[in-house]
């Protein structure tokens, strides 16, 4: 892969840390040094796990298509959402997780106060120009004690961060290619979404956004 020069720049700066909540962070640019490590291994899981529109319990089918890796993957179908070890479309475990990715995590998280992370899953959204993440919790896993570490690259989203209550007005937060965030403590169970995705087409991604959200769910 080439970087044009402002890549390349960004690649040798220091994470840029922000917090937009008690346990809530955002690290600019934080997986940019890893990208190249990335990219190969995803490409490899998504050809064993390809990506899916999965339907809700209430019977919408999501805008965004999913994919997983890890011992864990998050599904959703008519009886509801889980973690399963098995791909529901072949029956076989999901790709394992690939060493970058986890190590991305650790050191993400450990940077945002949580000590020691070791994700067991790794969910895998693609979201297209129009697909949206409407507001939830995450709140499938086992325990709520470990952080989520959320990967974002390809196209700028809109994420949306809101509070405790579905009803708190959420907070507006730009994420772009290589933007990591992480959650956890008293801030695990906020609501947050994503606004429709934009047209338009990044230099390494082409027209997507891929973003991984990497957790304790067993
Ligand atoms: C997304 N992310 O960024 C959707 N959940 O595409 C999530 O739903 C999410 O980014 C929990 C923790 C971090 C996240
Ligand atoms: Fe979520």
């Amino acid at each position: 892969m080439s970087l044009d020069l402002f890549d390349e720049a960004a690649l040798h700066q220091p994470p840029r840390v922000e917090q937009i909540g008690p346990q809530t962070f955002v690290l600019r640019a934080f997986a940019l040094p890893f990208i190249d490590e990335l990219l190969p291994p995803l490409r490899a899981l998504l050809k064993v796990a390809p990506f899916r529109r999965m339907v809700t319990p209430g019977g919408q089918t999501m805008s965004v298509a999913l994919s997983n890796c890890g011992a864990l993957g998050w599904t959703t179908d008519a009886r509801g959402y889980r973690y399963t070890p098995l791909d529901p479309r072949t029956g076989q475990p999901w790709p394992a997780l690939p060493a970058a990715f986890r190590r991305l995590a650790t050191q993400a998280a450990a940077l945002a106060g949580f000590a020691d992370f070791i994700p067991d899953a790794c969910l895998v959204n693609r979201y297209v120009p129009g697909a949206r993440m409407s507001l939830h919790q995450d709140r499938n896993e086992r325990d709520y004690d470990a952080p989520i570490v959320s990967v974002s690259l390809g196209l700028p989203a809109m994420f949306q961060m809101g509070g405790l209550q579905r009803s708190d007005r959420p907070l507006r937060v730009p994420l772009l290619h290589g933007d990591v965030m992480v959650w956890g403590g008293i801030d695990r169970l906020r609501f947050h979404g994503v606004l429709p995705l934009k047209e338009g087409t990044h230099a390494v991604m082409g027209a997507q956004r891929i973003n991984f959200t990497l957790r304790k769910a067993g």
